[in-house]
């Protein structure tokens, strides 16, 4: 408790509250690294004065095993912090989504995010370049005459409900963007030509700042969305009251 205390005081110097399910492990290796460079810090600094100090002649054999000691627990802890970054990493990207998590697209494009939902198919339908109008609403050039696009929802909010798994498929339609929601301590880029999945659990009703972590124009700073966290029932609403209008890329 002590640590969420801490960060909770010291709330503009520190990420913003988790709400995810995968971040309470992350924050909890992010305090242990925290933590680990402090004390490497604070050591290298009082073993630097002791040796201005030290008498030129000093016997040697007691600080030899405490400096084998130490170095070799902060290889283990070093090790066991890089096999747990990797285990995390690994399962949110590499591990695969629940077959129940939802799909959700997200396009990044000079300076805007748009996110697509699949509709009642279920399935994402193939998108044309020539046909993309973000003026006429229809920024990622969906087909209005393929069944699979007609019934797909795109939207400049992202809005998933809680509690329920959720899977990324990241593009670009220009440059790399990076998708960043500090709530979620998520990140992943969208990068030109690939379709990278990366899956989380919100888990907390709210609304998250979205923003592009790679500097990708004159625009980037204004690269920003808003994910809203709602209730299942709450989502079911805001999916029916979308269902048949080809894309709303305005409205929430
Ligand atoms: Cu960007």
């Amino acid at each position: 408790m002590l640590p969420e205390t801490i960060c909770a005081a010291r709330s503009p110097f520190w990420m913003p509250p988790n709400a995810s399910l995968h971040g309470v492990a992350l924050d909890q290796l992010m305090r242990w690294n925290i933590i680990a460079v402090c004390v490497c810090f604070l050591a290298a600094h009082v073993w630097l004065i002791a040796a201005i100090f030290r008498r030129r002649h000093a016997p040697r054999s007691a600080s030899s095993v405490l400096r084998w000691t130490l170095l070799t627990a902060l290889c283990c802890m070093y090790i066991w912090m890089a096999v747990t970054a990797q285990h995390l990493w690994a399962r949110s990207r590499y591990a695969g989504p629940s077959p129940e998590a939802m799909q959700v697209e997200v396009v990044g494009e000079q300076f805007q995010w748009y996110f697509r939902y699949p509709g009642a198919d279920a399935a994402f339908g193939p998108t044309r370049p020539e046909l993309a109008n973000a003026a006429e609403g229809n920024p990622l050039g969906l087909n209005p005459q393929d069944t699979r696009s007609r019934d797909d929802i795109v939207s400049s909010v992202l809005v998933l409900p809680a509690g329920r798994e959720v899977d990324l498929r990241l593009r670009s339609l220009d440059v790399i963007h990076g998708l960043f929601i500090p709530g979620m301590r998520l990140k992943e880029n969208a990068v030109p030509g690939l379709v990278l999945h990366v899956h989380f659990t919100p888990t907390t009703p709210g609304t998250y700042p979205i923003l592009c972590s790679q500097v990708c124009g004159l625009g980037h700073a204004r690269m920003q969305a808003v994910l809203s966290v709602v209730s299942p029932a709450e989502f079911d609403a805001w999916l029916a009251s979308h269902a048949g209008t080809r894309s709303e890329p305005q409205s929430q």
